[in-house]
């Protein structure tokens, strides 16, 4: 795959921002028209109306199916009301008397009472199978399985069975409708209330404190989708992006297979090294084959395959790293980690190291 990095920090949070007024406006042009002219390692817009998995196809039908009939129940409705309103209006010769006043017709009454109680129990019925048909879907042997644990303002992933653990970029086989490989997503928090929410891949489904909810994808195309949090979690919520890579399942046997090895060692970086492992870092974050053994932040034993960091608010660059080691929230005001207030040339051999974990 070619790695294309998104340059332009601006189109990695427009994804992000609220699509609200004039600048989100520009941000999700910009976003389309880097969509259209760049590679294909470029994200798709987290657009919910081009489904690429079946939960995100059974939500796009049934929502076209509700679109459909609450659009010609808008149609009738609108059209009688211009008509009434034409038809009836006050003419030249009106003498002002009342019109016959219609009151207690029983077949008014039951026609005005009974269709709209069909109409719901009909959408009703209709949902009903399709969130039945995505919770209680059966999960084949052949599932990747993987925990996402939300934390202010990141994702965790980890691969139980396959002894991999990352952040912020899911990676997940592609699935051929005639060998169903799909993931199946048990959603946990560590703070608050998150929402994982892809949407060409699947609704959006809470993360909440002391609960498992459980979600599954099987996109049908490789490629990259992006998401967010969708649920108000803090300062930063509007930062807390997400992006799943489908891969094909050879490549993502690759990447597991480099994602479970231990960091790489290098002597050539070892100033760099030894202020991480002197500093706080390790309280806060895991880097595996090192005394760094942190859960509160990322897993950075392999931060350098991620294309992004702080949950896709930067595009993973050696000055976007640099910055924010220096103050994280030169990137994202208040998040979670501290400024370290390092110098000039600890910065640099800090950011040298950090550049070795591949
Ligand atoms: C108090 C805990 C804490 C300490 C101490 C800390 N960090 Fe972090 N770090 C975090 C959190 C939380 C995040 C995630 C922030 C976010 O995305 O909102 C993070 C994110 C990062 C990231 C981006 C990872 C990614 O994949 O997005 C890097 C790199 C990083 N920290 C390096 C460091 C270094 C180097 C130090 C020591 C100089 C350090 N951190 C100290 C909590 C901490
Ligand atoms: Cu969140």
């Amino acid at each position: 795959m070619v790695r294309r990095r998104v340059h332009n920090r601006a189109l990695v949070q427009g994804i992000g921002s609220k699509v609200s007024g004039l600048g989100g406006l520009i941000a999700g042009f910009l976003l389309a028209a880097s969509l259209c002219f760049g590679g294909p390692a470029n994200p798709s817009p987290p657009n919910m109306f081009r489904p690429a998995s079946t939960p995100a196809d059974a939500i796009f039908h049934i929502s076209i199916f509700v679109l459909i009939i609450s659009g010609v129940i808008f149609a009738v409705v609108f059209w009688l009301l211009v008509y009434v309103l034409v038809k009836f209006r006050r003419s030249a010769g009106d003498d002002g008397r009342e019109p016959p006043q219609v009151y207690g017709s029983n077949q008014v009454e039951l026609a005005w009472t009974v269709l709209p109680i069909l109409v719901v129990f009909v959408l009703f019925l209709a949902t009903a199978r399709v969130i039945h048909s995505i919770e209680d879907a059966r999960k084949p042997p052949e599932a990747v399985e993987v925990i996402a644990i939300g934390h202010q303002f990141w994702w965790e992933f980890r691969y139980p069975s396959l002894g991999v653990v990352t952040a912020n970029e899911l990676h997940v086989p592609v699935s051929d409708p005639a060998h169903p490989t799909p993931t199946f997503i048990r959603l946990l928090s560590a703070d608050t209330d998150h929402s994982f929410w892809v949407p060409r891949l699947a609704g959006k489904t809470d993360l909440i404190p002391n609960r498992t909810n459980n979600t599954w994808i099987d996109p049908h195309e490789v490629g990259i989708y992006v998401g967010q949090c969708a649920q108000y979690c803090g300062t930063q919520h509007a930062k807390m992006l997400l992006r799943v890579y489908v891969e094909p399942p050879d490549q993502f046997k690759r990447w597991v297979q480099e994602e479970s090895k231990p960091a790489q060692v290098s002597d050539a970086f070892s100033e760099g090294r030894r202020i991480f492992e002197s500093m706080a870092c390790i309280n806060c974050h895991a880097i595996s084959g090192t005394v760094a053994d942190g859960r509160f932040g990322p897993d950075l034993t392999h931060l350098m395959s991620r294309e992004t960091i702080a949950s896709g608010a930067a595009s993973n660059t050696p000055e976007n790293l640099r910055l924010w080691i220096h103050d994280p929230d030169a990137i994202k005001p208040g998040s979670l980690m501290p400024a370290m207030k390092l110098t000039d040339q600890d910065l640099d051999a800090l950011t040298a190291y950090l550049e070795t974990l591949r």
